[in-house]
C-alpha cells in the first residue's frame, strides 16, 4: 500500500491542552508520525492541489483565521499558543469579530486544540496528503493508500477546529472524489465519534458517512454521536452511528464492523474512506477499548474483502510507541 506525509506536517507542536481540570502535554504530538513514517520503507511526499479542495469543505473565512491565528494572537502580546476561553453559545449573534480572542471561540468548540506556529502549515500539508494519496486510486495506479495525516482531521468542521483537528482530511478528500464521480463511503473507526465529518455530510445523500466509537454519553465529544442521529433532508439514513461501550474488545466490535460494512454495500459505494484512528488500542492512553495488534490486521482483511479501493487516513492514536505497528498490521490485513 502506497504511503504519502510530507515532513512539513512535524511543524506543529502545540504545547499544552486543557484536560481534568488543568494544563496537561499535548497527546497529539508530531512524534505519533514520525513514528508511523519509521515503519514504511518508503513514503511518497504529498504534491500541492492548492486552496480550493480545501474551499470545498471548509468556509473562506475559517480558513483564513486558521491562516492567521497564531500571527494574530502573538501580535496581541502573548506568548505561546493560541487557544480561546470565551465561546458563543448562550444566544449567540453572529457579528464580525476581530479580535483574535472572539474568533478562537467563534471558530472552536473545546479547549484541546490550540494553534502553534506550525498549525497551518502542519494542516494544509496534512490536507495536502490525503488529496495525494487519494489521487493514486482516481489515477487507477493502486487499489489502496495511506494519507499519514497529521494533524487529524474528523472533529474539524465546515467553519470550526476541535479534538486535536483543523482541516477535515478525510471530508477533503472525500468531496474531491465524489467531485471526479466516484461515489464514497466513509467509515471512521476512530475511538472518538468523527463529529466533524459527520456534520459536513449531514444532509448529503451522496456522501455515506457511517462511525463505530466509544459512546458519547460517557466519552468526548458528547454532544455527537448518538444512534439517532442519522442524517437529515436528503440526507437521512446516509450517517450510521454506532457506539460501544468503554471496554469493548474485538469481538464486540467485530460484530459492529459488519454492520458497519453491510451499510457501506447497500450505500452503493465505489469508493471506500476509511477514517482510522488507532486509539482503539487496548493501551492507549486516553481511551478505553481493548483492540490488540493483530485485531487491526484483521479488521484491515475485513474491509478488503468488500472488493472497493480504499483510501486510508490517519486519525488518532495515541500508544506512540505501538503506533507504527498498529497501522503496519491494519495495512498488511488490507494487503492481503
Ligand atoms: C483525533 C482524536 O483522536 N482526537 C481526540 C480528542 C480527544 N480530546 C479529549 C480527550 C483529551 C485527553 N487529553 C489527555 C492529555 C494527556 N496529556
Ligand atoms: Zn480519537
Amino acid at each position: 500500500v502506497p504511503g504519502y506525509f510530507d515532513r512539513r506536517q512535524l511543524t506543529h507542536e502545540p504545547v499544552q491542552e486543557l484536560h481534568n481540570g488543568g494544563w496537561t502535554a499535548y497527546a497529539e504530538k508530531s512524534s505519533r508520525a514520525q513514528i508511523i513514517a519509521n515503519s514504511f520503507a518508503e513514503l511518497r511526499p504529498a504534491r500541492d492541489f492548492g486552496l480550493e479542495p480545501l474551499l470545498n469543505v471548509h468556509d473562506r473565512a475559517y480558513v483564513e483565521f486558521l491562516r492567521s491565528a497564531y500571527e494574530e494572537w502573538r501580535a496581541t502580546g502573548r506568548d505561546g499558543d493560541a487557544i480561546g476561553y470565551t465561546w458563543p453559545v448562550v444566544r449567540r449573534r453572529r457579528l464580525d469579530f476581530d479580535r483574535i480572542d472572539a474568533k478562537l471561540g467563534l471558530y472552536s468548540y473545546d479547549a484541546a486544540t490550540p494553534i502553534a506556529e506550525g498549525t497551518w502549515e502542519a494542516s494544509y500539508w496534512s490536507a495536502q496528503t490525503a488529496l495525494s494519496a487519494l489521487s493514486v486510486i482516481l489515477d487507477g495506479e493502486a487499489a489502496a493508500s495511506f494519507a499519514l495525516c497529521r494533524p487529524p482531521g474528523h472533529h474539524s468542521g465546515p467553519d470550526y477546529c476541535g479534538g486535536y483537528c483543523y482541516l477535515n482530511n478525510a471530508a477533503i478528500a472525500a468531496e474531491q472524489a465524489r467531485r471526479s464521480g466516484r461515489r464514497v463511503a466513509i467509515l471512521d473507526i476512530d475511538y472518538h465519534h468523527g463529529n466533524g465529518t459527520q456534520d459536513i455530510f449531514y444532509s448529503d445523500p451522496d456522501v455515506m458517512f457511517v462511525s463505530i466509537h466509544a459512546d458519547p454519553v460517557t466519552d468526548y465529544p458528547f454532544f455527537w454521536g448518538h444512534a439517532d442521529e442519522r442524517g437529515a433532508g436528503p440526507g437521512e439514513g446516509k450517517t450510521l452511528n454506532l457506539p460501544l461501550p468503554r471496554g469493548t474488545d474485538f469481538q464486540a466490535y467485530y460484530s459492529a464492523l459488519a454492520e458497519a460494512l453491510d451499510a457501506v454495500r447497500s450505500h452503493g459505494a465505489d469508493l471506500f474512506v476509511l477514517s482510522f484512528g488507532a486509539d482503539t488500542f487496548e493501551e492507549d492512553p486516553i481511551s478505553h477499548f481493548r483492540l490488540r495488534r493483530d485485531d487491526y490486521r484483521a479488521i484491515g482483511e475485513r474491509i478488503a474483502a468488500i472488493g472497493l479501493p480504499v483510501l486510508v487516513v490517519m486519525e488518532g492514536g495515541y500508544a506512540v510507541d505501538a503506533l507504527g505497528h498498529n497501522v503496519e498490521a491494519l495495512l498488511s490485513g488490507l494487503e492481503d
